[in-house]
């Protein structure tokens, strides 16, 4: 079900400091840049690598205010590793299968992630404690 890993996403206070930081340890490129307001984030996507379903990004995130989901996870444990999203085919048909094994979707239906994917989330405490995203990626032209 899962074709690939598509990004990692990482919490951070300040995102040009660390576009910077990746982009020189790791000579990556920034593709995207987004402010999202329904997921309280300003980020950018950094790329990795080009594969058969999609291409593999470092997602860096910075919180739009304290109370959002970075926010508050930066509060509560510092910057780093926030989640970890898989690429999948068809973001409903996935949602439908893995919450059918009784995971907690956090989203009733998908949302509108980076460079016009389509996302939903999964309850980290039901998957080992990694918050998990699936992506559908836009359709190429
Ligand atoms: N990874 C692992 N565990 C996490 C977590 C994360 N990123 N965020 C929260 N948790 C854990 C907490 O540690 C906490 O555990 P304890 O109860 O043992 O302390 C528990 O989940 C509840 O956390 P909380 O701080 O009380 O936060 P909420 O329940 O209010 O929200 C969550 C947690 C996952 C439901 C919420 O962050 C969410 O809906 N996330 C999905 C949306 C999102 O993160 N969007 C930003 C990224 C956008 C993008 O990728 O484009
Ligand atoms: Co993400």
């Amino acid at each position: 079900m899962f074709m690939r890993i598509d990004h990692i996403g990482i919490a951070c206070r300040d995102l040009e400091e660390k576009i910077e930081l990746f982009s020189s340890l790791f000579e990556l490129e920034v593709v995207a840049r987004e402010i999202n307001e329904e997921q309280g984030v300003k980020e950018a996507m950094l790329h990795v690598a080009d594969g058969e379903g999609g291409g593999s990004y470092i997602q860096l995130l910075e919180p739009l205010s304290e109370d959002s989901p970075v926010g508050k996870f930066i509060a509560k444990r510092g910057e780093g590793v926030h989640h970890v999203a898989f690429g999948v085919p068809d973001v409903e048909g996935a949602m439908a299968t893995i919450g059918g094994k009784g995971v907690r979707l956090l989203d009733e239906r998908p949302r509108h992630g980076s460079m016009g994917s389509r996302i939903a989330f999964l309850h980290p405490k039901d998957v080992g404690g990694m918050l998990t995203e699936l992506v559908e990626a836009a359709k190429q032209q």
